[in-house]
């Protein structure tokens, strides 16, 4: 049975270190900047900002020490101090929004979330599996390894984060919208068996499908963690992301998917990540996903 949360906590990581485009780590003000607390005080919940997580850089050289990981000991740090805080927002009762910063950050929410749970589910909405080890990596970058590490495959710095791993069970991890899988990725998925609907399945089924499906799949679960990465949808309406690959969920498509996990009430926290205001046009990137947010959390056009 899901216990669901009315009061929400806004948390920010200003991280670009997961990766090697700068400017995500302003990601968490251009969202507030598209009034994120407006939007959501309009509806009936009572949100408080708890601001954002103070990122330390470790000087470069040092932080390369480990191989094909980079900024290992940044990345670690800051996702400690998020599930320190996470963990907090939920011993309140209330339900965490975190605001990223690039999709590495996954690893700190989920260790803060996973524990007060005994059945997380867990919706990964990407272009991209983020199933990447140290070994498979193309690019070292630690956002496309942060879904393998929340199942227990990577650097024990990161698997082993707030003390207990694994953060989910493959059983329980949905991919929505992946076009851009690495080797390495596709064969942890058929290892681990993990659900996956890359954008074939999406045009074949349809989203209503896809996301009937999805919940039904997750309906045993004591909570659902969504994980947003706005590249999932297609860079014609967010062109503001680090790593766009073309032919994405619309925006239309992406809001049908909002509005059914708004409507299955099945959602207990929230990150949208790895919005890039340099890389933008006039904030667009952001205005969608404040308004996605909007459709998760209830509004309605009618
Ligand atoms: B994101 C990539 F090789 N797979 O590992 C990698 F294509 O959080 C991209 O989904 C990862 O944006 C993208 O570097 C990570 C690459
Ligand atoms: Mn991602
Ligand atoms: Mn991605
Ligand atoms: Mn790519």
């Amino acid at each position: 049975e899901i216990k669901m949360l009315k009061d929400i906590s806004i948390i920010g990581v200003p991280l670009d270190l997961g990766q090697t485009r700068r400017g995500v780590d302003m990601g968490p003000s251009a969202i507030r900047y598209a009034q994120l607390h407006e939007r959501i005080e309009r509806m009936s919940y009572q949100v408080e900002d708890l601001g954002d997580i103070l990122v330390e850089r470790t000087p470069v050289k040092e932080d390369n020490s480990e191989h094909n990981l980079k900024n290992l000991k940044s990345v670690k740090d800051t996702c400690e101090k998020l599930a320190a805080e996470v963990d907090e927002v939920i011993k309140r009762n209330r339900m965490p929004l975190v605001l990223g910063g690039d999709h590495s950050i996954a690893i700190g929410t989920l260790a803060g979330v996973s524990k007060h749970y005994n059945n997380l589910g867990l919706i990964w909405f990407d272009a991209h599996g983020d199933l990447n080890t140290a070994e498979t990596s193309p690019s070292g970058n630690i956002h496309g390894m942060s879904l393998a590490v929340s199942l227990g495959h990577g650097h024990d710095l990161l698997t082993k984060i707030g003390g207990y791993f694994p953060k989910v069970k493959p059983e329980n991890v949905i991919i929505i919208g992946a076009r851009d899988l690495d080797e390495g990725e596709r064969a942890i998925i058929k290892e681990l068996g993990i659900k996956v609907y890359t954008m074939h399945e999406i045009d074949k089924l349809g989203m209503t499908k896809v996301m009937e499906e999805s919940i039904d799949h997750l309906k045993g679960c004591d909570g659902v963690h969504l994980s947003l990465d706005l590249d999932g949808l297609d860079p014609i309406h967010v062109p503001g992301v680090g790593t766009p690959v073309p032919g994405g969920i619309t925006y239309r498509e992406g809001h049908l998917a909002m509005e059914m996990l708004s409507d299955a009430d099945i959602i207990t926290s929230i990150e949208f990540v790895e919005v890039n205001p340099i890389l933008d046009e006039r904030n667009r990137t952001a205005i969608v996903a404040v308004a996605l947010i909007g459709s998760l959390l209830g509004e309605k056009l009618l």
